[in-house]
């Protein structure tokens, strides 16, 4: 079986027509009768005494309270969560935390550069009798291949999340994110990208037709130097709040993960984020990076079986169908997806490129360039603002002159609100 349940063969742009078509069509619930019994255990919950405690650094909006409560209630074990939102911090988080976590949630290219510089310790398989449960036959990848050390356990894509009544045309490529635009009122476009230098940067070399794992400094540079050409477009270096950015209209244009469009579509009164109906996803033509985000044990942690055992609990199908239902993205359980809601399973959240493997990229572990992907980032992400000049944006009004980095003026005759290309993308 393969993580992708595609819900359309003709294109990679969803209409809410063709959702609500997709969902209307459903899946076949058959097998659910045959997945494992989970307890109720709500009528448990509060009598239950606390045997121990495990410290788990996840993404944030992953896994619900009412998951803790369940594993709790099963095997005594509180689970305190704590967050973090980009890859970029977790080697220092887990260096520099005094409690040690017990487990932590890498995507797969850090967990392999975690591993290598000695920072997990490995699974005992005989703890985890679920991992049978979970897709081999694509999830057992190349940075791990006996899931010594890495349980790869929800997966989703970057794509281009957008409000279909604030611009017009489709964004079907990467340049549309990018690119200078205007509203029909004359004002700039709001555009956020993903505030982690290997998700981002990896996007814009792929945009450029390079691969997004490239060791040449020169093509990193050369990435860098697209992302400050635009940094005037970039309102916010955003991971954790996509969903309510796209839902309450504070951008247009997302570079986003999968499940946080899907959010975004559908609200989440937990987190005060409206439903906003107008938001889409767009795949872009040049591809997307596909994500996997893997369970692994700090070499710090204190109390691996406990880890271990909550982790052979999300592996079981009806616990992992309960994460996605909550989480809004896929995870490696293929067998929990009779028990996912069809709105999801037909969403966003499931689906892979139509055009197939060669525009899913993946992640590798970059040890040996690391250094030059966060110097890259860091200067992207310092840099000021830089205003592209107006003139060669066909229709766009001439600049103020008289100052350094004059504001965009208000034009008296709007030009319209298209997917234009920044002028250095040809
Ligand atoms: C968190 C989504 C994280 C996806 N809401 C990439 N690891």
């Amino acid at each position: 079986m393969t993580p992708s349940q595609k819900p359309s063969a003709t294109g990679s742009v969803w209409t809410r027509r063709q959702w609500l078509a997709a969902a209307a069509t459903g899946l076949a619930a058959a097998g659910c009768d045959k997945l494992p019994k989970l307890a109720d255990f709500s009528l448990l919950r509060h009598t239950m005494k606390v045997k121990g405690e495990i410290h788990v650094l996840i993404w944030d909006n992953y896994i619900s309270q009412a998951i803790f409560d369940g594993f709790l209630a099963e095997t005594g074990i509180k689970v305190t969560p704590h967050i973090f939102s980009s890859n970029d911090a977790l080697a220092d988080l887990l260096r520099k935390r005094a409690a040690p976590y017990d487990l932590v949630m890498p995507s797969s290219f850090e967990g392999a550069r975690l591993r290598e510089v000695g920072l997990l310790k490995t699974f005992k398989a005989a703890d985890l009798p679920n991992l049978a449960e979970m897709d081999g036959l694509t999830f057992n990848p190349k940075f791990d291949p006996k899931n010594q050390y890495l349980v790869p356990y929800i997966w989703g894509a970057t794509g281009i999340g957008y409000n279909a009544r604030r611009v017009n045309g489709l964004p079907k490529s990467w340049a549309d994110l990018f690119a200078y635009q205007l509203r029909p009122d004359g004002t700039n476009v709001g555009v956020s990208v993903l505030d982690d230098a290997r998700f981002t940067l990896g996007t814009v070399l792929i945009y450029l037709k390079k691969s997004p794992n490239t060791a040449s400094v020169a093509d990193i540079e050369q990435a860098g130097e697209v992302l400050m050409k635009l940094r005037k477009n970039i309102t916010y270096f955003e991971s954790d709040n996509v969903a309510k950015l796209l839902a309450d209209n504070s951008v247009d244009l997302a570079m986003a993960w999968t499940g946080d469009v899907t959010r975004a579509m559908m609200g989440d009164r937990d987190d005060n984020i409206p439903a906003n109906r107008a938001v889409r996803i767009s795949l872009p033509r040049e591809g997307a990076i596909i994500f996997r985000d893997c369970f692994a044990v700090p070499q710090a942690a204190e109390n691996q079986e406990e880890a271990e055992m909550f982790v052979n609990y999300l592996l079981n199908p009806k616990v992992a169908a309960q994460v996605t239902n909550y989480s809004l993205y896929a995870t490696t359980v293929p067998r929990s997806r009779p028990l996912v809601d069809r709105f999801v399973l037909n969403g966003p959240s499931f689906f892979e490129h139509p055009e197939g493997a060669k525009n899913n990229f993946t992640l590798d572990d970059v040890i040996a360039s690391d250094d030059v992907y966060q110097r890259v980032w860091a200067q992207v992400k310092s840099a000021p603002p830089v205003q592209i000049d107006p003139l060669t944006i066909p229709g766009a009004p001439a600049p103020a002159t008289g100052t350094a980095n004059p504001a965009m003026p208000v034009p008296t005759n709007p030009p319209p609100s298209v997917l234009l290309r920044a002028p250095s993308m040809g």
